[in-house]
Order: C-alpha cells, then sequence, then structure tokens
C-alpha cells in the first residue's frame, strides 16, 4: 500500500540538509516522493510499504545524521 508519512527534523541546520534528505528518493526502494523542507522543519515521504519499512526509512534517515520525529 502507498502510504504518507510527515516527520520533524530539528537538525536540518540549512536548504542543503534538506535536499540530501530529498537525495534518499533515489537511493531507496519503494519511495515515490520524499519532500523536505528546512524552512519548516519537515519531512514528508510517500513510500510503498510493502517495499520499504518506515523503520528502514528512519535508519536512511540517521545514517545521514539526521533524526525524524513522528508528527
Ligand atoms: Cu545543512
Amino acid at each position: 500500500m502507498i502510504i504518507q508519512r510527515i516527520f520533524h527534523v530539528n537538525d536540518m541546520e540549512c536548504s542543503a540538509c534538506a535536499m540530501r534528505l530529498e537525495g534518499l528518493e533515489d537511493i531507496l526502494p519503494g519511495v515515490t516522493q520524499i519532500k523536505a523542507s528546512y524552512h519548516r522543519q519537515r519531512l514528508e515521504i510517500i513510500f510503498d510499504d510493502t517495499v520499504l519499512s518506515e523503520e528502514q526509512f528512519l535508519q536512511a534517515v540517521e545514517s545521514l545524521g539526521y533524526h525524524a520525529q513522528a508528527q
């Protein structure tokens, strides 16, 4: 099933951080879209949860040095 999740990421420090997080879209399987906003400290993902788990996504975010908290 395609689902959407929205997270708060309070350790983005500039718009390049948001771009790095959006880059996960090209790396992770099952991702339809990732939108990150430095200004709003917000991370939105649309993904297929039969391909990618939320846990795997959160681990990928942490591997870049950020911490996403469920909204
Ligand atoms: Cu940055």
